[in-house]
């Protein structure tokens, strides 16, 4: 190398007009260099793991599949870049990471292309997924193909089917009634995101949506609702944590039993009513009690049809049918004007035995508690405004502080002293709550209770574009499980498919698809034709990725021992309930069915921020990006005009990743222009070539003469400029450990300008030089793979630049060489002054008696003593 210098400085002076540096170099060139290395490293295989290896720990990091809808947009870019980033990161820190990639291919979007655009669900997704791969691997990714899962591929699938079944053996998969959502007009069952508008109504026609009861096969997540509300096993944000924690609604109370008085009914009714002719009530306030005047069940409530007395009947009837056109979250809304109904019967008071009236009411909702209220009007806001609506008595209970005995103005909904509670009265109400529980549990007319917000996962969909669920209906053995034998049960993609058959599901006219014949007796059967929430494929996606081939196994064991839980796992906060809970659901569920030990699925989460769209394609409020809105931005255009390195990078430099924001690209020149310093700084003339020669090993080569013109750094140069160094080696690196890759890019920014400012200042020893140009490019590596790879080659670096040893820094070195000097007079601090560490005894007593804090408080006289702690503090005594 020495000698090719020499060479190459001779050509400079019989070239005077261009430098020959520059002539030799080519110009940085992302549409030339970023194709080459993507195409290089797939040749070489440099991002397939080895699952096998032992030599490393490993290092699983997941970020969320994509649904395949088209193709990438910039939030796809937004969720992705990064997290290559943060896998590269524990690459190079010695980890075997696996960083896999998949498409989370089922659900209703590929349908209604179908119904739109003629065009098979099958043939739209691959299609689709064709081009986000392609995507993918434009920005670099260092995603390990070889171990892609397609959901609506059989050998995916298939393993629904098998979990599915052993749910059933296990009874944790189970069919009931529920309600799904209806449309009258088209006669069909509605997937929840077809069901649009504040007024419900159906998607395709307008018509409004009622509520029906169908079938349903259910998984069993409540079965876990204790575990789900322990977070001790992971490191999740507390955003998560807390939506979970809510969504799971965990409440403490009572249940508590109120008699139906049945004098009041008629004859026909008695024989219904025979001896359990109670309502239980569940509350979370048993300590008022004594303020329920009225019951409320839900319009759905089984006992509403036994209770209501004839002449009550037509109007209990028309407003339960409206009921049934609301949604969950209206009916609980607590502005809502409350309705309801009296049914034309009473209940007794279990401590009062008082009369109270019973009504229907929306805002008792039928899957919660137990699906039926006492109101008690002063201290619930909802039964406030029902008891003032219906002119129903409103007796206090809980005194609110300083209260006059009077009735009272508003809701008091707060804790306080029991009044007006009989034997109860003085009792403060925390205390209250459990001795009114004891009470009715000793008197036979309850019990302490818990319930939860959270119902069991419904699964079923009525809907083609998803896994069958393995089932089939037999005359004689009715729901008979599909031997695992049988499995997969393929969902037919062939032409034949009409996709907006009237009221059914696609598959009930599959005459093929349909009937079947009966495992047990051989007979004519009929398949289910429901399929599976497309949320069955990610629950344990996580798993497939070790395998995806395996027609034997889910998974391997002994694999899925050692790689799982995922280390690090990424994506939006909007799956903070459904698929993270479902997830956590599944890994305990195989937990207990023997299938694998985890406890949990993903150690750590990270979410990041949504990239919304354009202010200027959006108006007044940020929208996020859709295709039927027209505002998405394309990510390919940007990687053509500035290459995917300028576009990752710009991408982690806009802000701190939990956070996202409207897009807005009118930094990216910034970032542009970062990318070419650094290219320029490590290959351009005139110092380049001499400085930066790498010998084979990755390290810097032996030190060639300085030219002429630039004079030799002096000492403190070189120590400045390896300070430099090795504080962005240590704080990028914490950045990296933290997902801060705004910081990341800001700091190596930094270190460019630092050393471009050094480069045309001084001349450095090659080994000082080649130490920050090797830095600067591995800290880069994870960002801007491309350039970084280019420039390693050129520099004459091993590859691959990705698969090199993090660099570590020196804390000597990065300590920063000053302090504040305390300055006390008499104790007490008077003055602070910049030193240098180890500074000599006497010039610190000299700085700090000239520092202006001491001469004021010294004035002229003479100190007794001067007093000197190294490297803190001078204390003046007078
Ligand atoms: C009497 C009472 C008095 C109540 C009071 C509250 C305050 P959380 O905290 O969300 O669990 N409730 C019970 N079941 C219901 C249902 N199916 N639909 C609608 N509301 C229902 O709420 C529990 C409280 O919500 C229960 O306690 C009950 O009203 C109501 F001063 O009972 B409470």
């Amino acid at each position: 190398m020495t000698t090719q210098m020499s060479t190459t400085i001779e050509v400079a002076t019989t070239e005077p007009t261009i430098h020959p540096f520059i002539q030799r170099t080519n110009r940085y060139d992302a549409s030339v260099i970023e194709p080459k290395w993507q195409a290089r490293w797939a040749a070489d295989r440099l991002y397939e793991t080895d699952l096998n290896d032992n030599s490393k720990r490993k290092f699983y990091f997941l970020t969320m599949y994509p649904y395949p809808s088209g193709d990438l947009h910039i939030g796809h870019w937004y969720a992705i870049a990064p997290s290559d980033a943060g896998a590269r990161y524990r690459r190079m820190n010695g980890f075997n990471v696996l960083f896999p990639m998949g498409f989370d291919a089922f659900g209703l979007p590929a349908e209604n292309a179908a119904i739109r655009h003629g065009i098979h669900p099958y043939k739209w997704t691959m299609s689709n997924i064709e081009t986000m791969r392609r995507q993918m691997r434009s920005m670099g990714a260092m995603f390990d193909w070889t171990k892609e899962v397609v959901t609506c591929l059989p050998e995916f699938y298939k393993w629904n089917q098998w979990f599915f079944l052993q749910f059933f053996k296990a009874g944790l998969a189970y069919k009931k009634m529920a309600p799904v959502d209806w449309c009258p007009k088209d006669q069909t069952v509605l997937a929840r995101e077809q069901v649009v508008g504040e007024e419900r109504v159906c998607e395709r026609c307008g018509t409004p949506v009622i509520k029906r009861d169908l079938e349903q096969w259910f998984f069993r997540i409540t079965k876990y609702v204790d575990e789900l509300l322990d977070f001790s096993k992971m490191q999740w944000p507390e955003r998560v944590q807390t939506l979970q924690t809510n969504w799971i609604g965990r409440s403490e109370g009572a249940e508590i039993q109120f008699r139906v008085l049945s004098a009041e009914l008629p004859s026909q009714n008695d024989s219904a009513l025979s001896t359990q002719d109670s309502i239980t009530v569940f509350s979370t306030r048993p300590d008022t009690l004594y303020g329920a005047t009225f019951i409320v069940l839900a319009p759905e409530h089984p006992l509403v049809a036994q209770v209501t007395t004839p002449e009550r009947k037509a109007e209990v009837d028309a407003y339960i049918a409206q009921t049934r056109r609301m949604s969950e979250i209206e009916r609980e809304a607590t502005d809502n004007e409350k309705s309801g109904v009296f049914i034309g019967a009473h209940a007794i008071h279990p401590l009062t035995n008082e009369r109270v009236p019973i009504f229907i009411a929306d805002y008792v909702l039928m899957g919660y508690g137990t699906g039926a209220i006492m109101g008690v009007p002063a201290h619930d806001t909802r039964d406030w405004d029902f008891a003032k609506k219906y002119n129903l008595p409103i007796p206090v209970v809980i005194a609110p502080p300083a209260w006059n005995g009077q009735p009272l103005d508003e809701v008091y909904e707060g804790d306080g002293v029991m009044v007006n509670s009989g034997e109860f009265d003085g009792t403060p109400s925390a205390e209250g709550k459990r001795k009114v529980a004891e009470k009715l549990q000793a008197i036979g007319a309850g019990k302490p209770a818990v319930t939860y917000r959270i119902r069991d996962w419904l699964i079923s969909r009525q809907r083609y574009w998803g896994t069958p669920i393995p089932i089939i209906y037999c005359d004689t053995h009715g729901i008979v499980p599909v031997p695992e034998n049988d499995l997969p049960v393929v969902l037919p993609v062939d032409d034949s498919i009409r996709f907006n058959p009237e009221g059914q599901s696609p598959l009930l006219e599959h005459a093929e698809f349909l009937n079947t014949t009966c495992p047990i007796c051989g007979d004519p059967a009929r398949r289910e034709t429901d399929t599976m929430d497309g949320f069955v494929d990610s629950s344990w996606y996580q798993y497939r990725f070790l395998s995806p081939a395996d027609m034997r196994a889910p998974f391997d064991r002994t694999m899925a021992d050692k790689w799982l839980p995922v280390d690090q796992y990424t994506g939006g906060i909007e799956h903070a309930t459904m698929h993270l809970l479902y997830t956590r659901f599944f890994t305990k569920a195989l937990r207990d069915l023997g299938i694998t030990e985890d406890d949990e699925p993903m150690r750590r989460l990270f979410n990041q921020g949504t990239i919304l769209a354009p202010v200027e394609k959006s108006g007044e409020r940020a929208q996020k990006m859709s295709k039927s809105k027209g505002n998405v931005v394309s990510p390919d255009d940007l990687v053509q005009e500035y290459g995917a390195d300028t576009v990752r990078a710009f991408l982690m430099f806009i802000g701190p990743w939990d956070q996202g924001g409207p897009w807005d690209d009118s930094g990216i020149d910034g970032v542009r222009r970062w990318i070419h310093r650094v290219w320029a700084l490590m290959l351009d003339a005139p110092t380049a070539d001499r400085r930066h020669q790498m010998a084979d090993d990755g390290q810097p080569s032996t030190l060639n003469r300085p030219p002429s013109d630039i004079p030799m750094a002096t000492d403190e140069q070189v120590k400045e400029l390896r300070r430099a160094v090795h504080q962005t080696i240590q704080r990028v690196t914490e950045y990296y450990e933290s997902f801060k890759f705004n910081t990341i890019v800001s700091s190596l920014m930094e270190l460019t300008s630092t050393l471009t400012r050094a480069k045309d200042s001084a001349w450095y020893p090659d080994a000082v030089w080649g130490e920050a140009m090797n830095s600067l490019l591995l800290l880069m590596a994870p960002v801007a793979p491309h350039i970084t790879e280019e420039i390693w080659e050129r520099l004459g670096g091993t590859y691959s630049i990705h698969i090199q040893n993090w660099p570590t820094y020196n804390p000597q070195v990065a300590a920063e060489e000053s302090f504040m000097l305390i300055v006390q007079v008499n104790g007490k601090v008077r003055d602070r002054v910049p030193a240098r560490i180890g500074i000599e005894e006497s010039r610190a007593k000299e700085m700090a008696l000239q520092s202006e804090g001491a001469r004021k408080y010294v004035g002229g006289k003479t100190p007794r003593q001067v007093i000197y702690v190294k490297d803190k503090l001078v204390n003046i005594v007078v």
